[in-house]
């Protein structure tokens, strides 16, 4: 309601043509903010600059410092005045833009960063960041001319969970590139981080009780490379978080205002930890940690013992995590072994269930009231819907509008996770130069257009999406480097669908704003398409 208001009267306020003739002037700022009123001035950065903060803006003015210091070659002390002043200030009760918003006015003397929380003044900088040459980017010296255009930019975000999935199971990815990618996260306004860290083909998370899911669980004899016909590395392949490593990553999100949504897949995507722990699975013979891609057929048992196992692992993650949501997957469980299963069979009948998807509705609803009870939120794949949402319970929705529709109108928050948003397919038509991936095609533009608010949703029902994010899940990712490319630049837009109001999200105008965006990706080291660096892995097989 807030939102539409303000943004409507900004739109008047700033008539397209003005807001054009300043993007030709200014660089441009993606995700696009609510509104920008330039001035005529300018502002350039010299060794007079001083950053005045009060004591609690104090953080985010040492995050512009940082930031800035190595490119511009000199130092950038924080004071209380100076020649010229980049200003942190904290907004009054009149405030508009909400918690995440902020106001950022550029005069030739003096830049203002306003907001009502250290959050909005993180983003304040992120733009500013984007207002000079993309050189500050760099981290030595540069020449360049340090001059910014004035104005006014008032900016807030359509929603509130703008994320990033990450799967670091099917390919184990360092923690220096997880640390880069939330760089990239926190440079594009998003904040949250959701971590896959276990599957069929690894366990990627220290579990002091459980030793053996890093030291079995980690690691792998070999990976497919193309599905069909197959070929595979013919390599192990592995790796793990310590906890001490996770600690980091949490507490380095955290310093970009970005939360760390852990994953702990269960029922099924769980042959990893019963190649570990056999007895966590139906048939109780030792298996391998899967060499193959796809859904396997190994899933937990639903015994008592499997139960507390998971609680202790929950346990240990919620210690590590402080996020609100803990993710438990709860997709694509098949359920063959549960249908042959003597004691599976026992426990429905016991339990007075009635078939296999109220078995994994009861097995979900364990961890739900678990979670809840430590103050936690409980959050699933699309599949957790199946047999009835728990009360609290958010949904992540990959499949289709009808899941997504059940959900809120029973009141459940969602935050939208489809197939358009999975970053993990191929990103043009032409499977000749492409380098293979899942399958589809999710270009540039496809992946911008995809609107989070569903048809058939009230206004009164949209509050419950909470938000969207992509899905990297890496199968055919095997490494940063690739990571990068398929992640750029559809990050960028997804960053747009999160942030910018659904009346200013037009493509066009990003595609003149990413010339620039591309220019900055570049000065990070982000292995973006259309760099035109070359790969050394397979092209796109016909086909497929
Ligand atoms: C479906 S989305 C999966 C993942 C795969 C992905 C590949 C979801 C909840 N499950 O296990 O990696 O497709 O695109």
């Amino acid at each position: 309601m807030l939102a539409t208001t303000v943004a409507a009267s900004f739109a008047l306020a700033a008539p397209t043509t003005v807001a054009a003739s300043f993007a030709l002037a200014a660089p441009a700022i993606v995700p696009r903010p609510l509104s920008i009123t330039p001035n005529g001035e300018a502002f350039t950065f010299d060794s007079s600059v001083v950053l005045v903060a009060d004591k609690r803006a104090r953080s985010t003015a040492l995050v512009l410092k940082n930031a800035l210091e190595p490119a511009m070659g000199w130092e950038i002390p924080v004071g209380s005045r100076g020649g010229k002043v980049v200003r942190f200030k904290f907004a009054g009760k009149d405030w508009r833009l909400g918690e995440e918003g902020y106001r950022l006015t550029t005069k030739s003397k003096e830049i203002v960063v306003e907001a009502s929380t250290e959050r909005g003044l993180f983003y304040g900088v992120q733009s500013l960041r984007q207002l000079l040459p993309a050189a500050n980017l760099r981290r030595s010296p540069q020449t360049a001319e340090w001059s910014i255009p004035g104005g006014v930019i008032e900016d807030m975000p359509r929603f509130r969970w703008r994320g990033s999935h990450l799967d670091s199971c099917r390919h184990f990815m360092p923690k220096s590139f997880v640390l880069k990618y939330i760089d990239q996260l926190a440079f594009h306004k998003m904040n949250t981080f959701h971590w896959h860290l276990t599957d069929d083909q690894g366990w990627r998370i220290e579990i002091k009780k459980y030793p053996k899911l890093t030291t079995v669980g980690g690691w792998r004899k070999d990976s497919t490379v193309v599905y069909s016909p197959r070929q595979m590395t013919g390599k192990p392949h592995g790796g793990f978080y310590t906890q001490d490593d996770i600690r980091e990553v949490v507490a380095y999100a955290k310093a970009r205002h970005i939360t760390v949504v852990p994953e702990i897949e269960m029922p099924g995507h769980a042959q990893a930890a019963i190649a570990a722990y056999p007895e966590l699975g139906n048939t109780g013979q030792p298996i391998d940690v899967w060499t193959n891609w796809g859904v396997s057929t190994s899933v937990f048992n639903v015994k008592d013992g499997t139960i507390s196992f998971l609680k202790d692992v929950l346990t240990e993650v919620m210690d590590l995590f402080p996020s609100q949501f803990i993710h438990v997957g709860g997709d694509e469980c098949p359920k063959d072994e549960w249908k042959t299963s003597a004691d599976v069979q026992a426990r429905m009948k016991q339990l007075g269930l009635k078939d296999e998807h109220e078995m994994q509705s009861w097995f979900i609803r364990q961890f739900d009231s678990f979670l809840a009870s430590k103050g936690r939120r409980l959050i699933g794949w699309s599949e957790i819907l199946e047999g009835g949402l728990a009360p609290g319970a958010a949904l992540m929705v990959w499949l289709g509008d009808d899941g997504a529709l059940q959900a809120v109108r029973s009141g459940h928050d969602v935050v939208m996770a489809q197939g358009t948003t999975y970053y993990d397919a191929y990103q043009s038509g032409d499977r000749t130069t492409e380098p293979h991936a899942i399958g589809g095609n999710t270009d540039l533009k496809r992946a911008y257009e995809y609107e989070p608010i569903r048809p058939g949703m009230t206004p009164e029902q949209e509050k419950h999406v909470l938000g969207v994010q992509c899905q990297l899940w890496t199968e055919y990712i095997p490494d940063p480097q690739k990571l990068e490319y398929m992640a750029f630049p559809r990050l960028s837009a997804m960053s747009e669908i999160g942030w910018t109001t659904r009346e200013q999200r037009d493509y066009a105008d990003f595609e003149i704003r990413m010339k620039a965006h591309r220019a900055r990706l570049e000065a990070m080291d982000i292995n973006f398409r259309g760099r035109g660096n070359t790969y050394p892995y397979p092209l796109a097989s016909p086909g497929k």
